[in-house]
């Protein structure tokens, strides 16, 4: 179903339209750059968390009562918690390019593989003189010339395929069965060795080891994803649990805070917290594959899942800390998305941005005060068939072959249970004209740079 406008009475109600979107749409004047600390001569460390597959409300302080995450709890009241975060595409390799590039998935990936011309967080920081380092799953290109190395990292230890065996450190899925474990450009054996220790273990080596040169440390750690494998005593913390996934989950998810843990204790006993940004999301919602149990992540009030352009595909947990540069204890209702944080890093650490359209905006103004405007107007998804435009609290639910389509008002209806297209016909046939001129540029922008989606 697709609305027809009414040209006559458009204009008219598109201005009525627009004046209730206040200060969504007020020009966002030039933000200031943050406070740099007290350690003015170092730029900041920046430390950029990304789990795996977790549900939008599956951390303590989004309301999850029935698991544990005392360190990402503490995180946010460290610094700030976003209740309207979003990733740029709910699946793992799209997700990961935007995150990286500031730049849609349509412009950033094509293939499956981050493009190689692209300029990762990574690149932009080390060009600017900061160690960086990958430790985790990078899911950006599984290929030779796909290499975290070749992207802006200094070092990797991890997989560039979607999931391994944390034990075996191979890739079942899919045959044949091969050991995938990596360290910069090589194979790394080390078996038997639980792969989030390692990752944990690298992590702290990094920090302690950076000694006075500013780093970026991005984990992209491979928990709650299958294959689910926490170990025994975060199983037996949730063995009340009666639902098999949810116990997963759960437990899955405390070992990843855990592990977190560790890892910022390192940054406190190198004296180095005070002089870091720590930034936390998921790749995106909870999955409902077999090999996840059918899904033991939780998205309410939100529905939907990893693969859907729901709320709870793409809605995500977001905390960002930098004590002395942020405020601390607050919550950010505003909407905002991962391509935000390439141009958010840039003006916190003082480097230059990269030379090339960038589809995030950066967050300074509402970092320092909830009372800024949102920076965003509208936001866009595509994802296979299905695309989605959102305003303020309208959001357009779309299918590309015209099968679909429904406008939700998130304000009254987070789940997106009602269709309120017909009551609302001028902002919808609003909404859609919004979207086709924003798919033609993006898809033109896309397809002159090589896109293909395979
Ligand atoms: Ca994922």
């Amino acid at each position: 179903m697709v609305l027809p406008a009414n040209s006559t009475s458009f204009s008219m109600s598109r201005r009525q339209y627009l004046s209730t979107m206040g200060r969504a749409t007020a020009a966002l004047a030039a933000a200031p750059l943050l406070g740099r600390g007290a350690d003015a001569a170092r730029p900041p460390n920046v430390i950029l968390i990304l789990s795996d597959d977790q549900g939008s409300t599956d951390l303590g302080c989004y309301g999850a009562h029935d698991l544990q995450t005392p360190v990402l709890d503490r995180l946010a009241e460290e610094g700030l918690r976003f209740t309207r975060f979003y990733v740029n595409a709910p699946a793992c390799s799209p997700s990961r390019a935007a995150l990286l590039t500031g730049r849609h998935f349509v412009r950033s990936l094509s293939g499956g593989s981050l493009r190689p011309d692209e300029i990762t967080i990574a690149e932009m920081l080390q060009g600017a003189g900061y160690r960086t380092a990958c430790f985790g799953k990078w899911h950006l290109g599984h290929e030779d010339s796909m290499e975290p190395v070749a992207q802006g990292f200094d070092e990797f230890l991890g997989f560039k395929v979607g999931a391994m065996d944390n034990y075996s450190h191979f890739f079942y899925y899919g045959g044949p069965n091969r050991h995938v474990l990596r360290r910069n450009r090589e194979p790394y054996r080390e078996d038997g060795v639980y792969f989030p220790d390692m990752v944990t273990r690298e992590a702290k080596r990094f920090i302690r080891d950076s000694g006075d040169a500013p780093f970026f440390l991005y984990l992209p750690l491979n928990q709650p994803h299958y294959p689910m494998q926490p170990e025994p005593a975060y199983l037996d913390q949730y063995q009340h649990v009666d639902d098999v996934s949810r116990r997963y989950q759960a437990a899955s998810i405390t070992s990843m805070d855990e592990q977190i843990g560790q890892v910022l204790q390192q940054l406190e006993d190198q004296g180095q917290r005070e002089n870091t940004i720590v930034m936390f999301l998921s790749d995106h919602g909870h999955s409902s594959e077999e090999r996840a149990f059918g899904g033991g992540g939780r998205s309410a009030p939100f529905t939907g899942h990893k693969g859907t352009l729901r709320e709870g595909g793409l809605r995500v947990p977001f905390i960002i800390s930098a004590p002395g540069r942020i405020p601390a204890g607050q919550i950010r209702q505003h909407a905002a998305t991962s391509l935000d944080l390439l141009p958010t890093i840039a003006n916190m650490t003082g480097v230059q941005l990269p030379d090339r359209e960038l589809d995030g905006t950066d967050l300074a103004a509402i970092l320092a005060s909830e009372s800024a405007p949102s920076p965003h107007a509208q936001l866009n998804w595509v994802y296979g068939n299905s695309w989605v435009i959102s305003e303020v609290h309208w959001k357009i639910l779309g299918d590309a072959k015209g099968d679909s389509l429904a406008l939700y008002d998130l304000n009254k209806d987070p789940a997106e249970q009602h269709n309120v297209a017909a009551e609302n016909r001028e902002i919808t046939s609003y909404l859609i004209g919004r979207h086709n001129e924003w798919i033609r540029k993006v898809m033109q922008d896309a397809n002159a740079n090589g896109y293909n989606d395979g």
